[in-house]
C-alpha cells in the first residue's frame, strides 16, 4: 500500500488528523488495531474545550456535537461544608465547555471520514515503524505494509510509534502519590455540572456525560486495584465525600486510573511525528487529554499540508517546539489543579483544608487571578492553553 501520510490509531487524534488531511487533498490511511464497534463504544473523556470545538467547527466536523452536545460554563468546588461556584464561562468572557462523550465524537469522525471516501483499516495492528530517517518510511502491520512520506503516531500511551524514536528522545515522567478510581455510573438525572470535592477522606469528583450517565472519580491509595473497591464501598465513599449527588442506579464501569503524567520530547524525528496520548499523558483533573490530542492533530495536519502541498518544510520543523510549549503549559495547569484537590500527606488536614478553601474562593472572585484560571480551564484566549 502506498499513501502520503500513514496514521497509526483511530482515536480522536488520528481521526481529526485524517479528516483534516483528506479535506485538504492529502492522501492518508488510518490503521487501527481495534474494531470499529470497539472504538465507537469506548467511553472515556467528555468535556470539549472552547477552542477544540472551534477547531472542529472550522473543519466542518462539529455538526452533531453542536446539535446534541450541552454547553457548560461553571464548576463547583466543595470544601469544609462550603460549595463555591466558579462561573468560568462569565469569568472567561463567555467561553464554555461542550459536554459530548468521546465515543460519540469518534463515531462522528469515522462517519465524516467515510463521506470523504476514507475507511480506516480496522482490526489491523501496527507492529513496527521503519526507515523514519529516509524519505520513504514504512509501517508494518499484521497483514500488510504501508509505504508513505510521513508517519504520524496517534496510537496512545501504549502504542508502538514512540518505540521507533531514537534514544535521544526523552520521556519525562511523573508519578503522583495516589491513584483515582474512575467510575461510570447510571444516574437518575444528569449531573448538573462538574463538581470537585476536597476533603480529609480524599478527593471526589463528578463530571457530566449524558442524561443518564455521569463519571465519578475517587482518590484512592496508590497501587489500589478494582478488587479493593466493591460497589458498596464506592457508594459509601461517594456519599461521604460528594453529597448531594444524583441517585446512582448502577456502576457499569469501574477502573483504577494510575495517576501519572509524561511528555516525550521532541515530538518528531525524521519522517515520524507523534500526536495525542502517544506524545503525552495527562491526568484527567482538568479534562485536558482529548483536547490536547485534537490540538496536536490540528497542528500536525497544518504542518503536513504545508509540507506536502506547498513544499514548505518550515511548519514541520516547528511542529515539536510549538506543541511542546503548549503541552507543558497544560501539564502545569493540570498539576496545579491536582495540588488544589489533594491534601499533602503529613500535613494537618485542618490547616490544609483552610488553605484550599482560601485558594478556591480566589478562583470565584472576579479579577485577573480568577480570569486567568477560567481561561486556562476552558481553553480560550491568550491566557488559555493555546
Ligand atoms: P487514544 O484515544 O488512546 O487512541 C489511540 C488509538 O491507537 C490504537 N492503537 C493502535 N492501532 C494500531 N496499531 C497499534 N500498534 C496500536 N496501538 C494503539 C488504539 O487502539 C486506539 O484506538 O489516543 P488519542 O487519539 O491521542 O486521544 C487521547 C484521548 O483518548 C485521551 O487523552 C483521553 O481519553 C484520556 N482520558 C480521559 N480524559 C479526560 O479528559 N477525561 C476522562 O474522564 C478520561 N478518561 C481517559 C479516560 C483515558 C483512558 N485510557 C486511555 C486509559 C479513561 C481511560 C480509561
Amino acid at each position: 500500500l502506498r499513501t502520503q501520510v500513514a496514521i497509526i490509531g483511530a482515536g480522536p487524534a488520528g481521526l481529526v488528523l485524517a479528516n483534516v488531511l483528506t479535506r485538504a487533498g492529502v492522501d492518508c490511511r488510518v490503521v487501527e488495531r481495534r474494531s470499529r464497534a470497539h472504538v465507537e463504544a469506548r467511553a472515556r473523556a467528555g468535556l470539549l474545550e472552547h477552542r477544540t470545538v472551534a477547531t472542529l467547527r472550522r473543519h466542518g466536523l462539529a455538526g452533531r456535537l453542536l446539535s446534541d452536545g450541552v454547553r457548560h460554563g461553571w464548576c463547583d468546588f466543595r470544601c469544609l461544608d462550603r460549595s463555591v461556584r466558579v462561573d468560568y464561562g462569565t469569568l472567561s468572557g463567555g467561553h464554555a465547555h461542550w459536554v459530548y462523550p468521546q465515543q460519540f465524537l469518534v463515531r462522528d469522525l469515522i462517519e465524516a471520514l467515510g463521506r470523504g471516501g476514507v475507511r480506516p483499516l480496522f482490526s489491523q495492528t501496527v507492529r513496527a515503524v521503519a526507515d523514519i530517517d529516509t524519505t520513504r518510511p514504512r509501517v508494518r502491520c499484521d497483514t500488510l505494509e504501508i509505504a508513505c512520506d510521513y508517519v504520524v503516531g496517534c496510537d496512545g500511551f501504549r502504542g508502538v510509534s514512540r518505540a521507533a524514536l531514537p534514544r535521544a528522545h526523552r520521556v519525562v515522567p511523573h508519578r503522583y502519590p495516589y491513584d483515582w478510581l474512575t467510575v461510570l455510573a447510571e444516574v437518575d438525572e444528569a449531573a448538573p455540572g462538574v463538581v470537585y470535592a476536597v476533603g480529609a477522606e480524599g478527593f471526589a469528583g463528578m463530571m457530566p456525560r449524558t442524561r443518564h450517565l455521569s463519571r465519578f472519580y475517587l482518590q484512592c491509595a496508590a497501587g489500589d486495584t478494582e478488587a479493593h473497591w466493591p460497589a458498596r464501598r464506592i457508594r459509601e465513599q461517594l456519599h461521604a465525600r460528594l453529597t448531594p449527588l444524583p441517585r446512582i442506579e448502577s456502576l457499569p464501569e469501574v477502573r483504577v486510573l494510575r495517576m501519572r503524567s509524561s511528555v516525550t520530547e521532541p515530538l518528531r524525528h525524521g519522517r515520524l511525528l507523534l500526536a495525542g496520548d502517544a506524545a503525552h499523558v495527562l491526568t484527567p483533573s482538568g479534562a485536558k487529554g482529548m483536547n490536547l490530542a485534537i490540538a496536536d492533530a490540528a497542528g500536525a495536519a497544518e504542518a503536513l499540508v504545508r509540507g506536502l502541498r506547498e513544499g514548505d518544510a518550515g511548519a514541520l520543523a516547528a511542529y515539536s517546539g510549538r506543541r511542546l510549549a503548549e503541552i507543558w503549559r497544560v501539564q502545569e495547569f493540570s498539576d496545579r489543579l491536582l495540588r488544589l484537590l489533594h491534601l499533602p500527606p503529613g500535613e494537618d488536614p485542618r490547616f490544609a483544608l483552610r488553605m484550599r478553601l482560601a485558594a478556591i474562593e480566589r478562583l470565584a472572585e472576579p479579577g485577573p487571578h480568577a480570569a486567568a484560571f477560567a481561561h486556562q480551564y476552558v481553553g480560550s484566549g491568550a491566557e488559555g492553553s493555546g
